[in-house]
């Protein structure tokens, strides 16, 4: 019993759960959800790390930010995630911070491959 309409039907049942897998992948990219110290915020002191929370894993050998503070770029150790979450990022901060606002660009590389990238400040007291 095979209907005309049959065909378009089984393209319909293919396509449609492909297009469902498709768009997780496009909502994959790990986006910066939150700091310490937080954008904006004025931290009491000197941070020790820069830690980064991803809304997806990231591969550290392609992740890290840069630094600049009022008088030059704040010199950083090397970023690692963390052992029980790779959306988490920590990078040592290695030079002086003195008082001021401090611009980080940061640059992700997601599990999946996708690069993303912003910028956000915060200051020092
Ligand atoms: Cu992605």
């Amino acid at each position: 019993m095979s209907s005309p309409r049959f065909p378009s039907r089984l393209v319909a049942a293919c396509v449609l759960p492909l297009a469902m897998l498709a768009a997780p992948a496009a909502f994959a990219h790990a986006h910066l959800k939150s700091q310490v110290p937080a954008a904006d915020s004025v931290a009491a002191a000197a941070p020790k790390t820069i830690e980064l929370h991803f809304s997806e894993g990231v591969e550290p050998a392609f992740t890290g930010i840069s630094m600049q503070g009022p008088g030059a770029a704040v010199k950083l150790g090397k970023p690692a995630v963390d052992a029980h979450d790779k959306a988490v990022l920590r990078v040592p901060v290695q030079g002086a911070m003195p008082a001021g606002r401090y611009v980080v660009n940061w640059h992700a590389v997601a599990v999946d491959g996708h690069k993303t990238k912003g910028q956000y400040s915060f200051s020092v007291k």
